[in-house]
């Protein structure tokens, strides 16, 4: 008897199933533009048997080319043509199955007149902001009970605190007084997804962003879509840039899409669990094994962020579409590109180039965690004769950050020390454009700059120094400035911590020179002041570099165009160093005296330079 009902219950079920009318839920992209310069749109258009329907569209200047379905019966992709004669409006999609049609409506949009697109280069200072920790600005906006994890506690480093958009525009006097022209924010976009176990006593919210649950959704605790679009007008109104961070290489187990997959192959998927081996070599080794470049490439990054197969053309166009939507719509002037090395290399350079036809002078620079140039050259435009030819305009130059810190940590020697400085630089010839490059000290994977340094004072100016005097695009992260510090023990958690004074009943607020002590205000006013000399000094942020061999510990180089020369003296000794000048001749010559740019000192540059143990100068030359 039981058996029967079980049978009739399945029955009933099934037969509603079948006999459930069609129906659309969503189509992505959400809106598409009259005016792009590429015609062409692919919609996925997803909902219960969307798939079975016959589409039209009727719309003065648009056709519908193409239509395609797979093996989800859930899904169809259309293909749309935009002539250039279309109007901005409303077009009706029509699907039609038996005897059911139905419609839905697809705004064409009208081009904001907005600039976008306008990149970031060697005379910007980026600065980069996990926006949960940063600020918290809107205290209604840090839960909701409608979310996967309802959730919001400062006291837990594991779950969101509430920073959001309103948070960091409440600070961005502060920004614009230290020098910042670009913010680069961790990834925005909704990542409504349950806590994740990230060790046995430990659940870890998506606070950092990088879990997508919905490509089209901005997350609304950091105030949504419309939020986003009123943060980039007003950080464009005070003269900066917007970099976005992308991720296309993997989504969180918790996206839409993947409890319903569009196709078979959307995934890279493994018999078993397989992870990605890290070790990107295996892609440029002449000697390298297939097996070894698909276990790079399309084992997935953990085993809740499932690795998207970018070989997959209709996942491919969704991607890209999405990319360009995002720039559209949001106004970006850059992206930062997550986890670039695991992504397959033909779609990014698809992806890289649909970008740069749309925004011809936009910036798009990966991360691509390679330990030498040449590694790093093969994930960026290079010189090298490389089978495969990546087109991705810049790179953050993990390189460059490595040698920065191993200058300060080591004691000088052949190649150690501010040797490695010198030899890293030494090694540009592999990148097409070295200006390109986006620099830093530190960032939100990595130990804090400030710890790694020992706290030493004299070594965070040093650096510092390098960091804002040396070729490439400089960025900065959260709170070196006023000497946040810590090591990622016992994870990541460590150097994200709150921005002292972003937060509702913070003690002090280190946004305002009152609320920072003695040191942290010099901190403070040592960035900025090396800051806005780089940007106002055009031979720093686009001049040429000459640098000498070190010796004894000390390191010289020299930022130069037609108007100006720039000399920085660095001793990376503990004691004091005698520095006889005539070694410089070819970038002296003309010159006989110079002005220390931070003490404002006047000192003839023909003479023996006395220089104190760790101490760095800038020294422009008259
Ligand atoms: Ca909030
Ligand atoms: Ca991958």
């Amino acid at each position: 008897m039981k058996q029967l009902s079980t049978l009739l219950a399945f029955l009933l079920i099934s037969h509603f199933v079948l006999s459930q009318a069609p129906s659309i839920q969503r189509i992505d992209p959400t809106n598409w533009w009259t005016g792009m310069k590429d015609p062409h749109v692919q919609l996925m258009v997803y909902g219960p048997k969307a798939g079975t329907l016959a589409y039209t569209i009727s719309y003065p200047g648009v056709s519908l080319t193409r239509t395609s379905k797979t093996d989800n019966p859930n899904y169809a992709f259309l293909d749309l043509t935009i002539a250039a004669s279309a109007r901005p409006g409303m077009l009706k999609i029509t699907g039609k199955g038996g005897n059911q049609t139905i419609s839905r409506d697809y705004e064409l949009k009208a081009r904001t007149r907005e600039p976008k697109g306008t990149g970031v280069t060697a005379a910007d200072l980026i600065y980069l902001i996990m926006p949960d920790r940063f600020s918290n600005g809107d205290p209604a906006n840090d839960k909701f009970a409608s979310m996967a994890d309802t959730s919001a506690d400062r006291r837990n480093p594991y779950l969101r605190h509430g920073g959001d958009f309103k948070g960091i525009l409440n600070h961005l006097d502060y920004l614009k007084e230290l020098g910042v022209t670009a913010l680069w924010l961790t990834p925005v976009i909704n990542n409504d997804e349950t806590l994740k176990a990230e060790g046995p006593d430990r659940m870890q919210a998506g606070y950092h962003g990088y879990h997508f649950t919905d490509h089209y959704q901005i997350d609304p605790r950091l105030g949504g879509n419309e939020g986003y679009i009123q943060f980039s007008k007003a950080v464009h109104q005070q003269g900066m840039k917007l970099v976005q961070d992308a991720v296309y290489n993997h989504i969180s187990n918790d996206h839409w899409f993947y409890k319903d997959p569009p196709t078979k192959d959307w995934f890279n998927n493994w018999p078993s669990y397989t992870g990605s081996s890290h070790k990107e070599q295996a892609l440029y080794d002449p000697y390298g094994a297939q097996a070894d470049k698909k276990v790079l490439s399309d084992g997935w990054f953990t085993d809740f962020l499932p690795d998207l197969n970018q070989r997959n053309p209709l996942l491919a166009n969704y991607l890209i579409q999405h990319a360009i939507w995002s720039t559209e719509t949001f106004s970006l002037d850059a992206w930062r590109i997550d986890t670039y090395k695991y992504n397959d290399l033909a779609f990014m350079n698809r992806c890289n180039q649909a970008l740069l036809n749309e925004y011809p002078r936009i910036h798009l620079f990966g991360e691509s965690t390679a330990g030498t140039p040449l590694g790093l050259s093969y994930f960026v435009r290079n010189n090298v004769a490389f089978p495969f030819k990546c087109n991705l305009p810049g790179s953050l130059d993990f390189p460059l950050n490595n040698a920065i810190l191993d200058a300060l940590r080591q004691n000088f020697g052949w190649d150690e020390g501010v040797s490695r400085l010198h030899q890293v630089l030494a090694q540009d010839i592999v990148y097409a454009d070295p200006m390109k490059m986006v620099t830093s000290l530190d960032n939100h994977d990595m130990d804090r700059y400030v710890s790694v340094i020992g706290d030493d004072f004299g070594k965070y100016k040093m650096g510092i120094t390098w960091l804002l005097t040396t070729r490439g695009i400089p960025s900065w992260y959260y709170g070196t400035e006023i000497l946040m510090k810590n090591f990622k023990d016992p994870t990541d958690a460590e150097v994200r911590r709150d921005f002292p004074g972003g937060f509702p009943g913070d003690a002090n607020d280190k946004f305002t020179a009152a609320g920072r002590s003695k040191q942290e205000n010099e901190a403070f006013d040592y960035v900025k002041k090396l800051a806005n000399y780089r940007k106002a000094t055009p031979a720093l942020n686009s001049g040429k570099l000459m640098q000498f061999v070190p010796q004894n510990g000390i390191y010289v180089y020299f930022r130069y165009d037609a108007s100006k020369t720039v000399m920085i003296v660095a001793n990376t000794g503990a004691k004091e160093a005698e520095l006889a000048t005539n070694r410089f001749a070819e970038r002296l010559k003309g010159f006989s005296a110079a002005v220390n740019i931070i003490s404002g000192e006047r000192i003839d540059v023909l003479s023996t330079l006395k220089i104190p143990g760790k101490t760095a100068w800038v020294l422009e030359l008259r």
